[in-house]
């Protein structure tokens, strides 16, 4: 009877380590499940996501794997129709299996909110200020990362349906995005009509863009190489054709082509909306819907 004691508490045993290194094996393994980290904030968020996976991982095989056990090695006899052990009203452990998703909330809430401090930090620190007083110091007290470098301005204008790039320095526009990397980055981002949003999945950054404001957006790209930018918010008919390459380079490559870019006289930059509407416009097939025209294609010294 001792021996079986133990035997099951060795088998316990046996199978809560399995789980934990197969689980910690899944999450390790999130990270190749996304783009590349072309920014460090990403870093930030493929850790939380990491750290969900695990414990996603840990409370799927968890289950499953007590489950198949049981199938597998304790399953009733045949013509056994007599009751498990009784569990109701077994205080201990209802209080146990209250508190472990209690605390396992908890411990998720409270990492995701220590990112989405330091996304702050690093990020739109205006929303920071707003909605969250006690991370003002941090935000202020912060040249450990900043290095006291330069920050790079540049003002992004979303329209129905292109994005415009301006650099106010060399005053300098494109509908391509340059980006020094290892410099922080402040763009003012701004709508002319309607809601668009602001997103890079290799920067795992996303903002929403909303008319008559100009929002603060702060991050650090850290990786060269080229990236996509797309709207992340449905903003009419030509939606889906507004992207924009995100090129990364080193800062001297970056000073290279504003320099090059601010000798070009400005031109008409290509807009696929613009062309996609010109085209349904001259078609034989009249379908009689009616789509807002896109806004005039920019002007711009660099078209990408
Ligand atoms: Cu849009």
């Amino acid at each position: 009877m001792k021996i079986e004691k133990i035997l099951n508490i060795l088998t316990l045993l046996t199978g809560a380590i399995a789980v934990t290194l197969t689980s910690l094996w899944i999450g390790k393994q999130a990270y190749s499940w996304l783009p590349p980290q072309a920014a460090a904030e990403s870093q930030l968020i493929d850790d939380l996501i990491s750290f969900l996976v695990t414990l996603g991982a840990f409370i799927f095989l968890g289950v499953t794997s007590t489950l198949m056990y049981s199938v597998i090695f304790h399953r009733a006899v045949k013509d056994d129709f007599t009751d498990g052990p009784p569990i109701h009203g077994n205080v201990t452990l209802e209080v146990v299996w209250t508190a472990i998703p209690i605390l396992l909330v908890f411990w998720i809430a409270g990492y995701s909110y220590q990112v989405y401090e330091q996304m702050g930090i690093q990020g739109p620190s205006e929303l920071v200020h707003l909605h969250n007083p006690l991370a003002m110091q941090s935000a202020h007290a912060e040249p450990a990362n900043a290095l006291a470098e330069p920050v790079e301005k540049i003002d992004v204008l979303a329209k129905q349906w292109a994005w415009v790039f301006h650099y106010p320095e060399t005053d300098v526009t494109s509908t391509e995005l340059h980006l020094p990397s290892d410099r922080r980055v402040r763009l003012a981002l701004r709508s002319q009509d309607v809601l668009h949003g602001f997103y890079i999945p290799a920067f795992r950054l996303k903002q929403d863009i909303i008319p008559n404001q100009a929002l603060d957006f702060e991050f650090t790209p850290i990786r060269p190489g080229q990236y996509r930018l797309t709207d992340s918010q449905y903003s009419g008919t030509y939606f889906a054709t507004m992207q924009a390459n995100v090129v990364v380079e080193s800062p001297e490559d970056y000073q290279q082509w504003l320099a090059q870019a601010a000798t070009q006289k400005p031109s008409l930059a290509n807009n696929q909306a613009a062309s996609e509407y010109a085209q349904t416009s001259h078609q034989s097939v009249q379908t009689g819907w009616v789509t807002v025209p896109p806004a005039a294609p920019p002007l711009v010294n660099s078209p990408g």
